[in-house]
Order: structure tokens, then sequence, then C-alpha cells
């Protein structure tokens, strides 16, 4: 049974602090559309993120592929960006190590993620483990609220990501519902009315393509959320090749926020 609850209600009975502040921006700016920005220079990036952000709850980053990445010339920016237009930031680096080595790779290096993107994403692969590493980086580099979602189920052809192993990273997420706000995943998991309530965060959605050539899938906006997807992620369906930003981000979040209107109002 997919969940009928409106985000403002979520919003109001969630345990996570991010959790809460992303269902009430949804509600506020009629959004449920994550952009995926990914570019290779920080001028490209910042001025996609600024003509999008009318139209998004979030934006999500890959910071690694920016060529010329600076802390402040990157990262500074786009914080202010964020406030502007009121988004907040996922960066999808998909951890996959042991505790000890994530938590170093969340909160230092180059990029320092803890220190500014509100939520990121984390394969159950290692166990759970991975989990209270990414946890206690996050209390030790800053004092503002941060989430993770589990990457449950892929969207790319030929994924190892299903059945079992699927299963086991919903039980890791049951663990901490608190810090863990959700799945990158192309359905629900139940789990509402035990009190898991969480965030269904779905990639390889597009309204024009069915596919890139290089394993991505895409399926449409109805499509997901008739499997209970709560926000879509959009990637080069909003700013590829002879695509307007704006035209597109618009387009998007009109469909996703019909979408969501139609689950909970029958
Ligand atoms: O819309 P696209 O295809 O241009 O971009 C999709 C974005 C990319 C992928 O790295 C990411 O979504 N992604 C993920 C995420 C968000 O973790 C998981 C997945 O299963 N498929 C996928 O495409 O930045």
């Amino acid at each position: 049974m997919l969940k009928k609850a409106s985000y403002s209600e979520r919003a109001q009975h969630h345990k996570s602090e991010v959790a809460k502040k992303l269902l009430t921006l949804m509600e506020e700016k009629k959004s449920n559309l994550c952009a995926s920005i990914d570019v290779r220079s920080t001028s490209e990036f910042l001025t996609l993120v600024d003509k999008l952000g009318p139209f998004i709850c979030m934006v999500k980053t890959h910071i690694d592929i920016i060529d010329d990445f600076t802390y402040d010339g990157t990262i500074l920016p786009l914080v202010e960006l964020s406030k502007k237009h009121k988004f907040l930031i996922f960066e999808d680096r998909k951890f996959a190590d042991i505790g000890n080595t994530v938590k170093a790779q969340y909160s230092g290096g180059a990029f320092k993620i803890a220190k500014w993107a509100d939520i990121t994403n984390a394969h159950g692969v290692t166990g759970s483990g991975i989990v209270h590493g990414l946890k206690q980086a996050a209390s030790e580099t800053t004092n503002e609220p941060r989430g993770l979602l589990m990457l449950a189920e892929l969207s790319s052809k030929g994924s190892l990501a299903q059945g079992e192993y699927t299963q086991k990273t919903v039980e890791i997420a049951k663990e901490d519902k608190e810090f863990i706000i959700g799945f990158i995943s192309q359905r629900e998991f139940g789990g509402y009315d035990e009190g898991y309530d969480w965030l269904i965060m779905t990639p390889g959605v597009g309204l024009d393509e069915k596919g890139d050539g290089l394993g991505q899938q895409y399926r449409t906006v109805d499509d997901v959320f008739s499997t209970g997807t709560d926000l879509i992620i959009v990637g080069r369906g909003l700013f590829g090749k002879g695509r307007d930003p704006e035209a597109e981000g618009r387009r998007y979040q009109d469909a996703g926020w019909k979408a969501y209107l139609n689950r909970v109002n029958n």
C-alpha cells in the first residue's frame, strides 16, 4: 500500500531534522524535484543551480567531477545559492568502505562533505559499520543536522542491488531512524506503519528518453510515483543538449507535483 500522508504531515512527525526541513520545503515550494547537476566546471555548475533554483527542493552534486573545484570558489557560492533559492544540498558520494575509512572520507580531504552537504548516501555492501562511521564524522564536524540515504536499488541495467541485497540494506536502515532518512531506490519498502518514514528518492527519471546508451534506464514521473517515490532526481532531462533548463525545471516540477497530489488525494 502506498503511503498517503502529505509532506507537511510527515514533516511534523519526522524524527530527523533534515527530513523535517526537506519535507517542509517541498510543501512550501510545491516541488519534489531534485536537480542532479553533473557538469565539469564551477561556472557552468553555479549558473545551472541559479537557473534551476526556483523549481527545485534540492541540488544533487558529484563534487569530485568538477575540474576546477575549490572549497571557496565552488562550495561557498553553492551554499549562498541554497539560501537564496531555498534548497537542500545532497552530495551523491555513494560511500562504500569500512566505517573508519568513510569517516575520514566524509569529513576530510579536499571536499569536506560533512561541512556543507545536508544529505549524502552510502551502499550497504560493507555492513552497518558504514552508518556508524558516517554518523560519527557528521557529529564531530558540524552542529548542523545531517541525513543519510542508503542505496537500496539502482536505476542502471543489470544492477546487482536487488533481492536479498536490497532487503538487507533495508534492515541496516532500521538501525537508525534519526540519521538514515531514506533510500535511493526505484520503489518504497513499507515501514510507515512501524514508524519508519523513509524518504524514497528516485533517479533514472526522464520524460523524453528511455536510456543513455551507458546503462542508465529512465522511467516517467507518473511511473515512479506509482511505485512510491517521494522525490524525483533528474539530471540530463533538465539541462542536456538543446534543453532549456528553466522550461524543463518548470515541466518536471509540475509533473512531480501533480503525481504527488494524485497519490495523496486518491
Ligand atoms: O538524470 P541523469 O541520468 O542525467 O542523472 C542521474 C543521476 C546521476 C547518477 O549518479 C545518479 O543520478 N543515480 C543514482 C544516485 C542518485 O545515487 C543512483 C542510481 O541508481 N542511478 C542514478 O542515475 O548523477
